[in-house]
């Protein structure tokens, strides 16, 4: 019979569970999205524009969404994104907003049976970097399914009308990272 160190026996089974991914969470956080293609699915109200491109990013590419609000209202775009751990974490991205005008900018995490989480942000145009963290538990029940958010599936971004017109929002680099330990519940 083969004996097995005892100390590579622990590194081996540390390593199965994940120990050490876990332990490098803090820091980098899980990536969700990338941004490097433009495989977003994206809709307006009618009367709207919305358009996708690759743009230069924080890391790579980003993804640029114009738009244009003609009829007030909204665009919207989405992903199959899955958000395996949902208490304690942060939502982290990157977005650069151009144009004139103000809009918000809203984020809705939805689950299997259709529950819809969101959050809303005024896109104030920079024309920099901004680095923008959400914690998950600052979501708020929005409408759909039942009132427990599960394991998230899907995400949208949206801008919806403050002062409406045309403008840029550009997005990369989306982590799921530990919550501070003030923010975690
Ligand atoms: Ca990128
Ligand atoms: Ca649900």
């Amino acid at each position: 019979m083969e004996k097995i160190n005892p100390i590579i026996g622990l590194v081996l089974l540390l390593g199965s569970q994940g120990f050490f991914a876990i332990q490098k969470l803090p820091a980098e956080g899980i990536l969700l999205e990338d941004f490097e293609t433009t495989d977003w699915v994206w809709e307006g109200a009618e009367g709207n524009t919305i358009k996708t491109l690759l743009a230069p990013g924080k890391e790579g590419k980003a993804l640029q969404v114009d738009y244009d609000l003609k009829s007030k209202q909204w665009v919207q775009w989405k992903k199959d994104i899955s958000i395996p751990n949902y208490e304690g974490n942060t939502l982290q991205f990157y977005m650069k907003v151009l144009g004139e005008k103000k809009n918000n900018l809203e984020i809705k995490l939805i689950d299997n049976d259709g529950t819809n989480f969101g959050y809303k942000i005024v896109l104030i145009p920079l024309g920099e970097w901004k680095r923008i963290e959400i914690a998950l538990k600052d979501f708020s029940y929005w409408w759909g399914g039942d009132s427990t958010l599960s394991e998230v599936k899907q995400m949208y971004f949206a801008v919806s009308h403050i002062q409406g017109g045309k403008g840029s929002v550009i997005l990369d680099d989306l982590r799921a990272v530990k919550s501070p330990p003030e923010q975690r519940q």
